[in-house]
């Protein structure tokens, strides 16, 4: 209904445009997976099935989204990195942020079902998830932000890996693994693995360094697209459609000639 006395209302709305030409970053997180987890019992202290539904949910919505040049993933989060050139809905930092934490939620229910056909969804214990975004001045910076999430992985994956160990290998109540595991750093945890017979090293690469996906672009000339014309601008866009999509599960953080052989991450 065009112009009724009531659109004025209209006028109350604001939005926030993304800053033009910076590294769009969306991370979406799970709402309660601590709880989530632990109600749909997740094997401790990864569980691949579960892992894999959030994989399959991150592929998804990069085949959908062409503007996706790269997502890095663990636990109970994704974070989906935007090219810097992308103008998806004029770059609107909300429709971008509720549209991701929705295909995320809803991607996830339907790969679940199909990972987890006798273990039906409850409706007081959906997997939802929040989104939020982030821009980043220059690709540095976005390599430092990729660094600090696979970090994170390791961290974590190191710690629970050696806490649940020892809850389950020896038996420790989770208070006594907490009280022994506090204040040891990272080659203290590795020892401790290594009396159970556990070596890190040999830890599947998922759970240790995350899941990468990549739009894997062939025969890439560098551009700067903001002076194509837009029947260019589409066969570009073409060309990242039909780019395959590739999961790594590889260090991220020191490889420079990982990310060199990637140049349209850059552009
Ligand atoms: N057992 C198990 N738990 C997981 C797995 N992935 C994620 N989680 C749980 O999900 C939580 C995610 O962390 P965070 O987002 O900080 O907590 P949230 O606020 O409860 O969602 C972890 O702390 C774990 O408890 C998994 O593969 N296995
Ligand atoms: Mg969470």
């Amino acid at each position: 209904m065009a112009n009724s006395r009531y659109e004025y209302v209209k006028s109350f709305e604001r939005e926030n445009y993304l800053l033009p030409d910076t590294y769009v970053v969306i991370r979406v997180d799970g709402k309660g997976f601590h709880k989530f987890s632990q109600h749909y019992q997740f094997t401790k202290p990864n569980d691949i099935a579960a892992l894999q539904v959030m994989n399959r949910a991150a592929h998804k919505i990069m085949t959908k989204y062409s503007d996706v040049m790269m997502a890095y993933g663990d636990s109970d989060e994704y974070s989906f990195l935007l090219r810097r050139q992308c103008e998806l809905y004029e770059r609107r930092e909300m429709k971008l942020c509720t549209l991701f934490a929705s295909l995320m939620s809803s991607y996830y229910s339907f790969y679940w079902n199909q990972a987890f056909p006798d273990k039906q969804l409850e409706e007081d214990h959906l997997p939802v998830f929040d989104g939020r975004a982030v821009v980043y001045p220059n690709f540095n910076v976005v390599r430092d932000y990729f660094s600090w999430r696979q970090v994170d992985c390791h961290i974590n994956n190191l710690y629970n890996t050696t806490f649940w160990n020892l809850v389950i290998k020896q038996e420790l109540t989770p208070q006594q693994a907490e009280h022994k595991l506090m204040g040891t750093v990272s080659s203290d945890k590795n020892e401790i693995l290594f009396q159970m017979g556990i070596n890190y090293n040999n830890e599947p690469e998922m759970f240790k360094k995350g899941t990468i996906y990549v739009r894997e672009l062939k025969d890439y000339n560098t551009k700067d697209e903001s002076n194509l014309s837009s029947r260019q601008k589409s066969r570009e866009d073409k060309k990242r459609k039909k780019a395959d999509i590739v999961e790594h599960h590889v260090d991220i953080i020191n490889d420079d000639a990982w990310w060199d052989s990637r140049p349209w991450l850059k552009d």
